[in-house]
């Protein structure tokens, strides 16, 4: 008899099943109202990119492009629904397992909607009430389908299968619409709109005129300026977050004369500047992608800071971005005159891409991106390297990241005809600027490559030359010398912790 007041299997997976989207669908409706980001489902798929390392977050970004993210949620809710059919199965007797596997999911929702700096207390709401809301229906459903033996007479025969139905499809409209609600509250704050209203930034001190040959396009190198749709994209941001211009504003506080706070309109109104400067990521590879070069128009950092007076012992400036990542820079080169970090609000003539860190980012000239750049910024607290550990960090990567001195290989690809080759690619060395690039084929002699016109020290150059292959096999290597006279290193070292080393090799195939 015992045997009969079991859940069938269909039954338990239902039963579970059915919480977890009812838990869901609630958890997304107050995330709605308390913060988008404490959306359960949300929260825990955030909570894992915060612990997956730098590598793993730039090769998903690369290797999925856009997909990362969609792949990163799609494989989430693979593993909840194996738990919720787990939970119906455990309780195919007894709720009680059943309830315990969703109270554990439940606070593990609990726990990553805690650690997130972007929210209140009051977020918590939305995956408590969700825990809630699953052990409701969790517990309702097991009642529902295990037979009543002891008070029913129709014992063994289970609920009505137009019940279960009717039951079954109420919750998970419900859900549903619950979710829906959720969705359209939680992103009406939308910063496309705001980005819109800005219209053209007028810029003081512009950039010099891009020179003709500043790059080799038709040899196979990128552009001198990447397009902003173009340009690599690093963050831990699971939804961009959106930012209007009326709702943002930049603090500078800890070891300052005065705190100040500046507001989209104080800064949009002072005369802006542009200034070119490649952004490169600590993540990228020898021959890897994550650098690009934009027209950044905003202000002098530093004359920010100057406004706040930067007290004498303060070491860093730990810059903090809506979504509660932070990032450390070293404070004298926020504030060396000749380096020119920037408070950028615009990137190739228009207001920032909201990917990019509208309304406004940070950009200095040579430092890889992760101590230097960061984006929705909204924080600027100066202080010692002691007292504060910026997210990277955290994680493993150095302190100091200035950007190693590299080259690229664009052109050829695997497969030429032998005789005159085209070859072409990149070279860069933020603020110390590229001197001259050499490449070499097999053992032969390094020979030196046509560099494109120098417009600044902080941004890419490019290179071309014209090499004699005979048909077979071939390497071909590049390394680039700076300004300060060092020559690349052909010692190969990966990206942790403070970015990768050594030529750039291809194979090409001449046939
Ligand atoms: N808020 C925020 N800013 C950030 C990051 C981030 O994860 N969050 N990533 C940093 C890293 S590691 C890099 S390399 C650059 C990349 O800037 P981009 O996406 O505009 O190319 O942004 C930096 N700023
Ligand atoms: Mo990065």
């Amino acid at each position: 008899m015992d045997e009969e007041r079991r859940l069938t299997l269909p039954q338990a997976a239902l039963t579970g099943l059915l919480a977890l989207v009812a838990a869901l669908g609630v958890g997304h409706l107050v995330a709605g109202f308390v913060g988008y980001t404490a959306s359960p489902f949300v929260a825990v798929a955030n909570f894992v990119i915060d612990h997956s390392p730098h590598a793993v977050v730039a090769w998903a970004e690369r290797t999925l492009e856009t997909w990362d993210k969609p792949v990163l949620k799609f494989g989430l809710a693979v593993v909840l629904v194996l738990f919720a059919l787990l939970a119906g199965q455990l309780s195919r007797r007894k709720p009680l397992p059943g309830q315990v596997l969703v109270g554990v999911l439940g606070a593990a929702g609990v726990a990553a909607v805690f650690v997130r700096t972007d929210l209140g207390q009051i977020a918590l709401l939305a995956p408590v009430l969700a825990t809630v809301a699953g052990l409701v229906v969790f517990t309702r459903m097991h009642s529902f389908f295990r037979p009543r033996v002891f008070f029913d007479d129709r014992e063994g025969e289970g609920p009505d299968r137009r019940k279960v139905l009717i039951t079954g499809a109420s919750v998970a409209a419900g859900a549903g619409v619950a979710a829906l609600a959720g969705e359209i509250f939680g992103t009406r704050k939308n910063a496309a709109e705001s980005r819109d209203a800005v219209g053209r930034l007028v810029v003081t001190r512009t950039a010099p005129p891009i020179p003709p040959d500043a790059d080799f396009v038709k040899f196979g190198t990128p552009a001198y300026v990447t397009p902003s749709k173009d340009f690599y994209r690093i963050d831990t941001a699971l939804v961009v977050p959106q930012v209007r211009t009326e709702d943002w504003s930049l603090k500078i506080h800890g070891m300052v004369d005065r705190e100040v706070t500046y507001t989209y309109d104080d800064i949009r109104s002072r005369p802006l500047l542009e200034r070119d400067v490649t952004l490169c990521c600590v993540s990228n590879e020898v021959g890897g992608p994550y650098i690009s070069n934009a027209r950044w128009i905003g202000i002098d950092l530093r004359d920010l800071l100057n406004e706040a007076g930067v007290k004498p012992g303060a070491e860093q400036m730990f810059a903090t971005s809506v979504d509660g990542w932070t990032c450390g820079t070293p404070v004298e080169a926020a504030l060396d005159p000749g380096r020119g970090a920037m408070l950028a609000i615009g990137m190739n003539d228009e207001p920032l891409p909201i990917e990019h860190g509208f309304p406004a980012r940070i950009v200095i000239p040579g430092l890889y991106g992760y101590v230097s750049a960061t984006k929705w910024v909204t924080d600027l607290e100066i202080t010692t390297w002691q007292a504060r550990e910026a997210y990277w960090l955290d994680r493993g990567w150095g302190r100091e990241g200035p950007v190693k001195t590299q080259s690229r290989i664009d052109a050829p690809g695997s497969a030429v005809t032998s005789g005159k080759v085209v070859v072409s690619g990149i070279a860069w060395a933020q603020h110390t600027g590229v001197a001259k690039v050499e490449i070499r084929v097999d053992q032969g002699p390094w020979q030196e490559t046509v560099l494109s016109a120098e417009t600044s020290k902080d941004t890419w150059r490019m290179w071309w030359t014209e090499v004699d292959v005979a048909p077979g096999q071939h390497e071909v290597a590049v390394r680039a010398t700076d300004r300060s006279g060092y020559t690349q290193t052909d010692r190969r070292v990966g990206t942790v912790p403070d970015g990768a080393t050594g030529w750039h090799t291809v194979s090409v195939n001449a046939r």
